[in-house]
């Protein structure tokens, strides 16, 4: 075997969901995947990952790798507000499962995913891999928030007294096809996709929540995914990694209001509930070390993955997840 490519066999958790069906895309259409390379995309009919012996299970049948580990409770910010203990006795019970496992397992590398609202809320901006664990998060997502830092505190644990070179992704708010378009549990994009489509339908008004003042940066899900399959492949630290559009590319809610209106043709009237909570006003983050690596990285412009997003939900309104 000496030289030889040892088989690379990947198990992605998750994988039936937003980001999942993005790498499934990339790594099957885009012919992202390398001779010799399995890929294995499961979902939670497959196995209960809070279960640790379902996760055992799922292990033992697919005798993994690499690992992409996606799978979590995740919601937008009002689901968040409803559910905060939830999400963090599910994502904390998910992790230490899969990244325990991971290790009896002896998979090489895994890669989890954070995200950017883990970040402490009192902070100076941009916002970059360091500062992870500066202060308490935002509290809209507290819950969430603890049981993904967690990630990181395992991974450098795991380094220190085993060795293991497993890592994790920072991605900014996601968007695109096979999202969650539910209108109380969804992230602001997909949520005002489908309320925008339905008020379309129906000749109601579109109604946004907040003030339309938050700022948000957004990737558009199969940007990220090409991204994942590079982390997978080439970048070998422990320290996690942003994945985002440039702090240029902030926008603000009601911008991406204006771009999903503009993409459906809506014509009807637009009005903003500032009864609702606005969250996080802001969660700037650098993609400075991201550029370190790929400096000629091209993301789709915001307002195509917004039509190419518009256009699935449309196309695919029956089996969407709302
Ligand atoms: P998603 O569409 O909701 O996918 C999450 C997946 O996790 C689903 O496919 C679900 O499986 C699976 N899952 C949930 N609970 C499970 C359990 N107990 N056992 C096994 N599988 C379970 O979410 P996503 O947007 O793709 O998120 C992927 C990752 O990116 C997550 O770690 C999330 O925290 C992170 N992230 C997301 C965003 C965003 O804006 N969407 C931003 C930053 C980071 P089934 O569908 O089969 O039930
Ligand atoms: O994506 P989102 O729900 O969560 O965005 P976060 C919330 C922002 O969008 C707030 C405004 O400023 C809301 O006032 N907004 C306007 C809406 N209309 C709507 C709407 O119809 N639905 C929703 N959901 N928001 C998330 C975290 O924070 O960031 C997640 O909760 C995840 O865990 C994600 O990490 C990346 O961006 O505030």
């Amino acid at each position: 075997m000496e030289g030889e490519k040892k088989p690379m066999r990947v198990l992605v958790t998750g994988g039936r969901g937003l980001v999942g069906k993005a790498i499934e895309h990339v790594v099957k259409q885009e012919g992202r995947s390398r001779e010799g390379e399995e890929w294995t995309f499961i979902g939670s009919k497959d196995a209960d990952l809070t279960n640790w012996a379902e996760t055992r299970a799922i292990f033992e049948k697919h005798q993994p790798t690499h690992v992409i580990h996606l799978a979590a409770m995740v919601g937008g910010l009002f689901m968040h507000l409803r559910r905060n203990l939830e999400f963090w006795r599910k994502n904390q019970a998910i992790n230490d499962n899969v990244l325990q496992m991971a290790h009896e397992f002896d998979v090489v590398k895994v890669v989890s995913c954070l995200s950017t609202c883990i970040f402490p809320d009192k902070t100076t901006y941009p916002i970059d891999e360091t500062m992870i664990h500066n202060g308490p998060p935002h509290e809209s997502n507290s819950g969430y928030a603890y049981a993904k830092r967690m990630v990181d505190v395992y991974n450098r644990a795991c380094f220190q007294q085993y060795g293991r070179r497993y890592t994790s992704v920072i991605p900014t708010n996601i968007f695109g096809p096979h999202d969650n378009f539910s209108i109380e549990d969804g992230h602001v994009l997909p949520a005002l996709i489908h309320k925008t489509y339905k008020a379309k339908r129906d000749g109601t008004a579109l109604e946004v929540w907040g003030s339309g003042r938050g700022l948000r940066q957004f990737i558009f899900s199969v940007d990220l995914a090409r991204l994942c399959v590079w982390v997978l492949r080439e970048y070998d630290e422990i320290e996690p990694i942003i994945l985002s559009v440039g702090e240029e590319d902030e926008m603000s809610i009601k911008d991406v209001v204006d771009a999903i209106v503009k993409a459906f043709d809506f014509t009807g009237p637009v009005i903003y509930d500032t009864s609702k909570s606005d969250g996080q006003m802001k969660k700037t983050a650098s993609n400075g070390k991201l550029r370190r690596y790929l400096p000629n990285f091209t993301f789709t412009p915001f307002h195509t993955a917004v039509k190419e997003t518009c256009d699935w939900l449309a196309a695919n309104y029956d089996i969407a997840r709302k």
